[in-house]
């Protein structure tokens, strides 16, 4: 459509059509269909020396009470305009348990993921299945399971949450209830889903699940860092590849582990991937080792206990100098359910045009 001229009945139009709360496609089409996704949110990394001290000057000062219900430090996208969110699809957070504390037991509609940085003696009762925690593992909590986080040690623990709460924030599906005990009754035996599917052949899928779609969680609330470090030093020996990659997966589908989230693990060497864009939002969470991404042009320096979003259509490679661990996580299976997944490995690297963290931003 041509730009009309500017007309005196021109200008009365378009305050009409104000006043009757309605707005003309035809002046804002290139912000709404824009050739490409333009997310809010930016790559942004978020460091553990910066976070660590702020989360153990909490855990003095702040008790974990029914109410606030935990003592989690959210991850907040500075493209996001002060939403408390990693990406506009991802809650990303850093939660800190003190000794012999506990969080109180509640259940709500976004499903939600562990993953395990320091600690130990800590285990979070999901529907009354008391799963213990370990630095590495990833624990399951789907929607609307009731949760409470118990520690039995003298030490801190933290941990990396994530969640889909922006996505049924979005969709105005929010529900949320206190259990009526502060903790709720933990079942014998312990680790329950961790027994029944002990001997499952079907925990990880090499690289991404890229078919299985599933409106169930994985029944299988427990990954042990044991098997996903073995799982990814044998796609190593048999690849050779910069980095390998694994997704946890449904034991029973072969999906996605929740109907929301995906969860990843990949080890980098000695090398460089090519860069990758992808539609949806991804969380990475380092669990060992040094290396670097660059994320549209600007390297992202990170080390144990760092993380870094990467937001959707974003490029990203990685860059390894000896052995490092990464977790993932991120929406894909809504954008496959909704068939708009896309995914383009660009032929090149990227030119770095600046480094994460040099210049004030
Ligand atoms: O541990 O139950 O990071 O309910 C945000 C909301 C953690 C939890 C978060 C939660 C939890
Ligand atoms: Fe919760």
């Amino acid at each position: 459509m041509t730009v009309e001229e500017a007309t005196p009945q021109l200008d009365r139009l378009y305050a009409d059509i104000a006043a009757a709360d309605l707005q003309p496609l035809w002046t804002i089409t290139s912000q709404l269909l824009t050739p490409t996704p333009r997310p809010k949110a930016i790559p942004w990394l978020w460091r553990a020396d910066a976070m660590r001290p702020l989360a153990e000057r909490a855990i003095e000062l702040v008790p974990v009470e029914r109410g606030g219900e935990r003592r989690v430090l959210s991850l907040a996208n500075p493209g996001l305009q002060g939403l408390p969110y990693a990406a506009g699809t991802l809650w990303g957070a850093l939660q800190c348990l003190g000794p012999r504390e506990s969080a109180p037991a509640h259940r709500h509609t976004p499903g939600a993921i562990r993953f395990v940085l320091e600690g130990s003696g800590v285990w979070t009762t999901v529907d009354g299945d008391a799963c213990d925690m370990y630095p590495g593992d990833l624990i399951l909590t789907p929607g609307w399971c009731w949760h409470d986080h118990t520690s039995t040690t003298d030490g801190n623990m933290l941990w990396f949450d994530g969640l889909d709460l922006p996505m049924i924030q979005a969709l105005d599906a929010i529900f949320f209830e206190p259990h009526p005990e502060l903790n709720q009754p933990v079942d014998v035996p312990r680790n329950k889903s961790e027994i029944a599917h002990a001997a499952r052949t079907t925990k990880f899928t090499a690289g991404r699940v890229d078919e299985a779609l599933d409106q169930e969680p994985s029944p299988l609330l427990v990954y042990r860092w044991s098997e996903t470090s073995a799982e990814l030093a044998r796609l190593r020996a048999e690849t050779g590849a910069p980095m390998v990659s694994l997704e946890f997966t449904n034991p029973d589908s072969g999906a996605s582990v929740l109907p929301t989230l995906a969860c990843g693990a990949h080890r980098l060497g000695v090398g460089s991937t090519l860069p990758v864009r992808r539609t949806g939002n991804t969380v990475y969470v380092v669990f060992g080792g040094k290396g670097s991404s660059v994320i549209d042009g600007k390297r992202f320096d990170w080390e144990a206990g760092d993380m870094f979003v990467v937001p959707s259509w974003s490029a990203v490679e990685h860059h390894g100098t000896g052995e490092a661990d990464l977790f993932s996580l991120s929406d894909a299976p809504v954008l496959r359910a909704l068939g708009v997944y896309r995914e383009e490995t660009l032929t090149a690297p990227q030119n770095v045009t600046g480094v994460f963290g040099t210049e004030r931003e």
